[in-house]
């Protein structure tokens, strides 16, 4: 673990506005027969007072998050493979207009992404350093290579393949905070007209919902079009366009490229200006924030332990790595909510990390079904009652807590 005193973009100073004090790696599942103890860090979060950009103090070595058994699979939601279908066609149909075009994903995991490049039978390559994951994307037939995104890797690509007209990343580059060695590598890799498109978690949107459940060792930094829009300039690139996604809470999808080489869009100034009506980067604002992750903190655990006293059954819905933190800091474990159900067959039979709440497969959910199910997977809302729907008929009810605690 590397202290960070200075903002990781720039040298800046780092204002810090909230601490959660000790928690462990979000994705690492305890196996309950095994021994091996958890690692924790202190997650902290701070924005920098010189170009913005949010980031955690600490980071977890990336190894210990990103690993042979990371469980994570993108292909589980209906809802993300769309979105991700529509993401490569849009692609195909915009940038990778010459049959030997190359577009290349950082954070590729099991494909969902790149399958659809792969069956219209164009160039790509993902970069997936969990090994698991990028097996799956593999027996797929989708061409993956087992390593970190970063310049020697990306160097790498160059000199084999050619540039890429594209290079991609979904809510991976804001895991990474040796960003300077991620430029270097798009720099070497990126054709002189590419784009680098990267979508991740916005940062006005977790402010304005108070879904502090981001806010985990993945995710390094938060992103806003300020600060990326400073990174990029940092590194020698410039931010071209920013298009809002609904996905994931609230997210953006942002296009850089070379100095010069595109028209920006007016979307990035519009952004600015909203940002900066939002007062997104004021130290009050963070403290107002902060003020409102311990509300939402008190009233769910006020409203588990009324379920807990008055005898109805709590299950939660959806083993995230976003439910990590917040089982953790809000203190909930196994006496308030009984077990977590989730699709993934590595998290099933595992115990949820930190929290120890036992996760099962969804057939549990219903047998019987409980009186009430905290939905984990609050970005999922729609697809999950959808497929649920049965519980709500026979009078179940869901728990939110984005934006703030309310049943439905
Ligand atoms: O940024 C990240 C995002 C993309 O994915 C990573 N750092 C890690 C991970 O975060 P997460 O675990 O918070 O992501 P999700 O997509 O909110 O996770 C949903 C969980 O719920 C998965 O474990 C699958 C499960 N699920 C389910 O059991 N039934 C999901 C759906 C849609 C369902 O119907
Ligand atoms: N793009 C997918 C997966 C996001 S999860 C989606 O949006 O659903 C983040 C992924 O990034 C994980 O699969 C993790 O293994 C990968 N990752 C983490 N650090 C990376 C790096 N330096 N280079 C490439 N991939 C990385
Ligand atoms: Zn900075």
């Amino acid at each position: 673990m590397t202290a960070t005193p200075v903002c990781r973009i720039c040298g800046g100073t780092l204002h810090e506005f909230f601490d959660f004090g000790r928690q462990p790696i979000a994705d690492a599942f305890v196996d309950p027969a095994g021994e091996q103890e958890e690692f924790f860090h202190r997650l902290a979060v701070g924005m920098c007072t010189s170009c913005t950009m949010v980031q955690l103090l600490e980071d977890v070595p990336r190894e210990r998050m990103f690993r042979t058994d990371y469980p994570y699979l993108s292909s589980l939601s209906s809802a993300m493979r769309e979105h991700f279908r529509t993401t490569a066609r849009h692609f195909l149909d915009t940038e990778l207009r010459d049959a030997n075009d190359l577009l290349v994903e950082f954070g590729s995991n099991d494909g969902i992404m790149l399958d659809t490049v792969h069956r219209a039978g164009r160039r790509h390559l993902g970069v997936e350093p969990s090994t698991d994951v990028a097996e799956a994307a593999a027996a797929k037939g989708i061409r993956v290579r087992n390593a970190f995104f970063e310049e020697e890797t990306a160097a790498d690509i160059a000199d084999r393949e050619g540039t890429a007209k594209v290079i991609y990343a979904a809510n991976t580059f804001s895991h990474i905070s040796y960003v300077d060695s991620v430029f270097r590598g798009v720099d070497a890799l990126l054709a002189p007209d590419g784009v680098f498109v990267f979508e991740d978690p916005y940062m006005a949107d977790i402010i304005e919902r108070t879904s502090f459940d981001q806010i985990y060792d993945e995710h390094f930094y938060f992103f806003s079009v300020r600060s990326v829009q400073a990174m990029a300039a940092h590194h020698g690139f410039e931010l071209v366009d920013a298009a809002p996604l609904p996905v994931h809470g609230g997210e953006i999808r942002y296009t850089v490229a070379r100095p010069g080489v595109r028209v920006p869009s007016p979307a990035v100034g519009r952004f600015l200006e909203r940002e900066k009506a939002a007062r997104i980067a004021e130290p009050d604002t963070l403290a107002r924030f902060g003020a409102h992750v311990d509300e939402v903190r008190d009233a769910l655990r006020a409203q588990l332990e009324r379920c807990r006293d008055q005898g109805r059954t709590v299950v939660g819905y959806g083993a995230t790595a976003k439910s990590s933190t917040l089982t953790n800091y809000c203190g909930i474990g196994p006496d308030l909510v009984s077990f977590i159900v989730d699709s993934t067959p590595a998290k099933q039979g595992k115990l949820s990390p930190g929290s120890h709440i036992p996760v099962r497969a969804p057939e549990a959910f219903s047998r019987p079904y409980p009186d009430y199910a905290l939905l984990f997977a609050w970005n999922h809302a729609e697809e999950i009652m959808r497929k649920e729907n049965a519980f709500r008929e026979q009078g179940g009810r869901w728990i939110l807590y984005v934006p703030g605690v309310h049943t439905v």
